[in-house]
């Protein structure tokens, strides 16, 4: 299970302040935290102001490097801003994201092929959200069209399913799941990535919708998510669902974080 840590995104309130003050420290603290409790990768993600995107993500991508070596997601939809973060970065970093949509492939496609990035792939086309699984289909199978056309590996690409929330529809994480399993079958190389707090916004207690979706998409072929790497409880549950799948040899890993005290009665961190 690949954890690209989510907390450097500048839709949230406190890195937003922290982007418009400039505040290394704050970020960097972040960073550090998230690849100690075991991200992968991290996702940087500098807000919403496409006239400033360029030059806070590429402050946010030297803020991180300087702190830790992990790898990067640069997220952003702007190919402008995505060039200028590919430039900077010193290990390949993965693209978030790609969709169905025309521009989007055609601006930011260019920058995976020339720089051998893995991508992440939303299964949105620009118009509205597809409801169904088959619908979410038709868009991947474009997708995937495109990126073998360029040469890009299937196992380069994290198919995104899209993880919406259930508080304005209760069928959202099943639409996922089947998602997820359509692109197991016909795209068996390719890995399977979610939002995964997305799926509980607008509800309460977030970090259990959190933690069980996240159990059931495991089985369904997840094998990446970004999501928040701090909260003890869903490393715990990321831990028990692969012993329980079958996917942690001898138990080991298992074993291991309870000797480390992983699954001790803990207040779960933010
Ligand atoms: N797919 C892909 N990329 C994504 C998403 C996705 N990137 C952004 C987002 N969705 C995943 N990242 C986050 C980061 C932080 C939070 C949620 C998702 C988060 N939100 C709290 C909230 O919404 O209430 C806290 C806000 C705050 O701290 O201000 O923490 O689906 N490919």
């Amino acid at each position: 299970m690949q954890i690209i840590g989510e907390k450097i995104n500048g839709t949230r309130k406190r890195v937003a302040q922290a982007i418009a003050e400039r505040d290394a420290a704050f970020i960097a603290d972040l960073a550090r935290r998230q690849t100690e409790a075991g991200a992968h990768w991290l996702d940087v993600n500098a807000g919403t102001m496409p006239a400033q995107e360029p030059d806070d993500l590429l402050w946010l991508v030297d803020v991180v490097q300087e702190a830790v070596d992990t790898p990067l997601c640069l997220d952003s939809a702007n190919p402008k801003a995505l060039q200028v973060a590919v430039q900077a970065v010193h290990r390949t970093p993965m693209i978030n994201s790609i969709s169905g949509e025309h521009e989007r492939l055609v601006g930011i496609l260019p920058i995976v092929v020339a720089h051998s990035c893995r991508v992440i792939a939303l299964a949105l086309d620009g118009k509205k959200i597809p409801e169904t699984s088959a619908q979410r289909m038709e868009v991947i199978h474009r997708i995937m069209a495109a990126t073998r056309a360029v040469g890009v590996p299937d196992d380069h690409v994290y198919i995104d399913p899209l993880a919406l929330t259930l508080a304005t529809n209760t069928r959202s994480a099943l639409i996922a799941l089947e998602t997820m399993r359509a692109v197991r079958t016909e795209y068996p190389d390719a890995h399977l990535t979610i939002g995964l707090s997305n799926i509980s916004f607008g509800l309460p207690a977030r970090s259990y919708i959190n933690r069980y979706f996240l159990a059931l998409a495991m089985e369904a072929g997840l094998d990446c998510a970004i999501l928040d790497p701090l909260d003890r409880e869903l490393r715990a549950a990321i831990l028990t669902t692969r012993l329980l799948l079958g996917r942690d040899p001898r138990c080991l890993d298992f074993i291991r974080a309870a000797r480390k005290g992983l699954f001790d009665a803990a207040t779960v961190s933010g």
